[in-house]
């Protein structure tokens, strides 16, 4: 057998970057580099495998969970065919991971997490930032991605990877089963070499494999759907993950059934396609949320049914409601006691679209879904332009963005009052134009998330909406942004603080209470002094980036423009009035109220909660 002698850092590398796949006849490299943070951890193992493989590009970031942050998002934007791995030392370097790791599996996306771990060796024990167990030896930081991770491994010793990694790539690049893979690397055993059979480091090529759907249960889908009067669409991201818009484009327009978005599936249709409703859910426009409460059955395809979806168990309230649910994931398939096709997306609407040329939606149906389009579209031309005087709504600033956009860039959000907004008013124009991360819809994601989406399609202008709050949580990014030349324009809405939590907190009968920037008050000893400013300005244009304050509306538009010249990333930071928020549309999410308070106005939301919570159902 021939073999390379290399340290186990190496051949890990070594075999990364020979890794590609393939779907519909065309291969990817898949993977575009690393990213991380050096430390005693990885330094002389990692680090100085990835030096001399130059080819398997070294991206420094500034904070390690950022890191997998723009892994996901890359891995998002690119319909997961492409990813990258990240390497971290051991300790908090590693734990900083385990956000991003949670966000990555959660969202379905393939991120290979490769933290430092102490000494296989022991002899050493206790190392800088071990932790320590009296139980036993065999513990440590690393084990906390277990619950994260879809597939979690130890290399203890060299050869140990010639097994692990085929299970990696197996997981990585399956469509049902990805998510995080965390291979933890003792800093020793990096270092170690090893005969490695050079077998290893041979070009292989994954197949990304379109399942097909079971017969019987694909005949009794037909029969569903031909029977149905009312059905309705649920597009969500499994549709662009398996890039199966043209499909879901032909099989919406021959059977005339309307198509409603969750968050990862807005833009699975153009917004102006005549079937297309939008936003579903707790976050959904009046259109789509009509239709789903009167909905006799309904197609999920590629959803996970989140309650923000499901508006918490209580979108569909038709009685006699069914569900036919496509998903790669037999998990998902078999939920709310669908008929389950687990099947790729685009072959399982192709099947359909061919079995039902004889099924279209009656006329009045037809009439229905066309007349709430047209008011919706209506709501939303109101909401962008509210001419609101003083400081523009937040709808507003979401109206500017969208008409200085053009219709193949991209917007990029997570967390805050903005996804909501965004989800129902952005008028998304092709695919993978709406990148929201709303699985775990994290704060930070978004800077570190554009860099991700500007990556896999640099022909694409990526804006980001971002909060205040999230801003300063994880600004640092932009200086990676600057590092790299990877230019994103981002707009700051500033209405000092949470203004999501606080509409939350106010709604639960808490007033608001810590969820504004305030100093704390000598007086009351609470947060409630005089409002906290941060020149925000300042602070991007100190990290590298080039930021414009945007007084009004009328400034917003003219940075916006001006942002679209530069190569630099750019900040423009614009202050909002915070009392015009876009309404909800006959929709619900389910935040439990405190069953007892000292507050009157608590007592009365826990009333208004009990009464709105009889709507949930179960889907048996
Ligand atoms: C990491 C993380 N911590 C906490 C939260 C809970 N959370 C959701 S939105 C939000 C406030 C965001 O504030 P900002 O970015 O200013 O947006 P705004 O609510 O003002 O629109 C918080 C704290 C979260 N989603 N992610
Ligand atoms: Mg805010």
């Amino acid at each position: 057998m021939e073999t390379r002698r290399v340290t186990m850092a190496q051949a890990l590398l070594g075999f990364l970057k020979n890794q590609y796949v393939e779907r519909d006849g065309q291969q990817h490299k898949f993977f575009a580099g690393v990213l991380g943070i050096f430390g005693h951890g990885n330094i002389a193992g990692i680090g100085q495998a990835l030096q001399q493989n130059p080819d398997l590009p070294y991206i420094m970031v500034r904070n390690e969970q950022s890191g997998v942050h723009l892994a996901a998002a890359y891995a998002k934007a690119s319909n997961r065919l492409r990813t990258f791995a990240c390497t971290s030392s051991i300790g908090p370097g590693a734990t900083n991971m385990i956000t991003g790791a949670a966000l990555a599996t959660i969202n379905r996306l393939p991120v290979l997490l490769l933290p430092g771990d102490i000494f296989a060796r022991r002899n050493v024990a206790p190392v800088l930032q071990q932790l320590e167990s009296p139980a036993t030896q065999d513990t440590g930081v690393n084990d906390c991605f277990k619950p994260v991770s879809r597939y979690w491994d130890r290399i203890y010793r060299p050869e140990q990877l010639i097994t692990a990694l085929p299970e990696v790539m197996r997981v990585l690049t399956s469509p049902s089963d990805c998510g995080a893979v965390t291979l933890a690397l003792p800093q020793d055993v990096q270092a170690d070499a090893y005969d490695y059979p050079e077998e290893l480091f041979r070009k292989r090529v994954w197949l990304i494999r379109r399942g097909r759907p079971d017969e019987v249960s694909f005949d009794r889908a037909v029969e569903a759907i031909r029977a149905s009067r009312k059905p309705l669409i649920v597009a969500g991201g499994g549709v662009l993950m398996s890039e199966a818009s043209p499909a879901l484009i032909a099989f919406a327009s021959q059977t005339g059934i309307a198509v409603a978005e969750t968050q990862a599936g807005k833009g699975s249709l153009p917004y102006d396609h005549a079937q297309c409703l939008g936003a579903i859910g707790a976050t959904g426009t009046l259109a789509a949320n009509r239709l789903a409460n009167d909905a006799d059955l309904v197609i999920g395809i590629g959803t996970r049914y989140s309650d923000f979806t499901s508006a918490s168990m209580t979108a569909f309230q038709n009685p006699a409601v069914r569900f036919v649910n496509i998903n790669t994931a037999e998990f998902d398939a078999y939920k709310v006691s669908a008929i389950p096709l687990v099947a790729d997306a685009r072959v399982a609407l192709d099947q359909l679209t061919a079995a039902l040329r004889d099924y279209h939606v009656g006329p009045e149906y037809v009439a229905e879904a066309a007349s709430l389009k047209e008011k919706w579209e209506a709501e939303v031309d109101r909401l962008f332009h509210l001419n609101n005087p003083g400081k523009p709504a937040q709808s507003e600033v979401i109206g500017a963005m969208w008409e200085a956009s053009g219709p193949r860039d991209v917007l990029v959000s997570a967390a805050g009052s903005h996804p909501g907004d965004l989800h129902k008013l952005w008028r998304t124009r092709t695919p993978n134009g709406y990148h929201m991360e709303y699985g775990y819809s994290c704060m930070a994601y978004e800077i570190p998330g554009a860099m991700g989406a500007k990556l896999a399609d640099p022909t694409r202008e990526v804006y980001v909406f971002l909060g205040d709050g999230t801003y300063l949580m994880m600004p640092t990014e932009i200086v990676t942004s600057v590092q790299e030349g990877i230019k994103i324009i981002i707009v700051l809405v500033d209405n000092h603080g949470f203004a999501s939590i606080g509409g939350l907190s106010r709604s639960l009968g808490q007033g608001g209470f810590g969820t504004s920037y305030r100093y704390r008050s000598k007086g009351s000893g609470q947060l409630d002094g005089e409002r906290l400013t941060v020149d925000f300005v300042a602070n991007a244009r100190s990290l590298g980036a080039h930021a414009i304050k945007a007084a009004n509306l009328a400034e917003l538009k003219e940075a916006l423009e001006k942002a679209k010249t530069l190569d630099r990333t750019t900040v423009i930071v614009v202050e909002t009035d915070p009392s015009m928020g876009v309404p909800g549309y006959e929709s619900w999410w389910d935040v439990a109220v405190a069953e007892v308070s000292e507050l009157e106005s608590v007592r009365d939301a826990r009333a208004r909660y009990e009464t709105a919570r009889k709507r949930e159902r179960h889907h048996l």
